[in-house]
């Protein structure tokens, strides 16, 4: 399709009527859903006939989310800017609806890895946190990243490896940074740089301060209490999208609502399957739905024995499958 006033952009930002969005010349407007793009379910009216202008089959089933690329329509007569379809997506982070696909809402979209942020101690880590962001991403089918930031403050890199090091023997990625004493930010910086990722940790782990140490210009603020005014909310899953400063571009989505693992509806069965070590010892279980705790013949458990699998994470496992299944936790 060429249209000589149309040109495609990356959602930014925005919630109901107007949404920012950055053009591939890197412009940043504004641009309003059409009525017709929001509604069109399908390519028809109510009474049968076609609709002259409806939003490609692909994207009518979906809600706008940051991330998306969209096809802008630009009205010659006001010089308003109207977002005219969405474009096919690569990935998603997306809240499941209990029992299947429909509702979801997607956090979001062109994701290409989730960035998981803790620091090595103020605030103290939370481990079994952090798993639950991990599987969050793999329930995405998105690949996962690790930054352990103010490594300074427990001794330096190895200090902090030598605790942590058990999500690099799983496969995770990790990095151990400071921004205070400038450790570990190149490689972090490359890792991000002409990429989406999706940005997450708990509040004051220094998430702000690395992007800025890393990106020149960006100048995020540092050291607020950005989302905690929101909490519990579910409006607070409403993400936004940095342009990364840099020749490489790149984006880095803030996603809050990451945090509440427990509004993401993963399906308990398939909780095994999001944490990648346990995934070799799955079809070795004596029963096929085999819960991995009491059942005899299981073969997860028999592995956390031998001490193939960790422990700790393997209490996470059971602790987030209680959740799950409706028994509050005990922590
Ligand atoms: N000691 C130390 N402090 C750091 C380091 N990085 C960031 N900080 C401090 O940690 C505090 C919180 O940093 P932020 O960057 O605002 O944290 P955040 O993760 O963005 O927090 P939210 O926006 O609330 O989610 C600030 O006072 C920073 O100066 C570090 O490497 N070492
Ligand atoms: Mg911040
Ligand atoms: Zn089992």
């Amino acid at each position: 399709m060429t249209d000589a006033h149309s040109e495609v952009g990356v959602v930014l930002s925005g919630t109901g009527g107007i949404w920012r969005v950055r053009r591939d010349d890197h412009e940043i407007v504004d641009a309003s859903l059409r009525g017709r793009v929001k509604k069109a379910n399908s390519g028809r009216r109510a009474d049968g006939s076609l609709r002259r202008d409806t939003i490609s089959s692909a994207a009518s089933t979906l809600k706008l989310a940051v991330g998306d690329r969209v096809r802008l329509d630009r009205d010659e007569a006001d010089g308003a800017t109207a977002i005219a379809e969405i474009l096919p997506r690569r990935s998603r982070l997306a809240r499941r609806a209990p029992g299947g696909g429909h509702g979801e809402r997607v956090v979001a979209a062109n994701v290409d890895q989730v960035v998981v942020v803790f620091a090595a101690a103020n605030p103290e880590p939370h481990p079994r946190m952090l798993d639950r962001f991990l599987v969050i991403a793999e329930a995405n089918d998105l690949r996962a990243r690790i930054v352990i930031n103010k490594v300074e403050l427990v001794g330096g890199v190895d200090v902090a490896r030598s605790q942590w090091e058990l999500y690099e023997r799983i496969g995770y990625p990790v990095h151990y940074t400071s921004v205070k004493q400038r450790l570990g930010l190149a490689p972090l910086h490359d890792a991000l740089a002409g990429v989406v990722s999706a940005l997450t940790g708990p509040s004051g782990v220094g998430k702000s301060s690395l992007l800025n140490a890393m990106f020149d210009g960006l100048d995020l603020r540092v050291g607020e209490i950005s989302e905690s005014v929101n909490k519990g909310r579910h409006t607070t899953v409403g993400a936004y999208l940095h342009p990364l400063p840099g020749a490489d571009g790149g984006y880095v989505a803030d996603t809050p609502g990451l945090r509440e693992v427990g509004m993401w509806a993963l399906s308990p069965t398939e909780l095994d399957q999001c944490f990648p070590e346990l995934r070799p010892f799955l079809d070795g279980c004596r029963f096929g739905d085999c819960r991995h705790s009491v059942e005899p013949g299981c073969a997860v458990r028999e592995a956390v024995e031998r001490g193939e699998v960790n422990q700790a994470r393997y209490e996470s496992f059971i602790k987030l499958r209680d959740e799950l299944e409706g028994n509050p936790p005990s922590w």
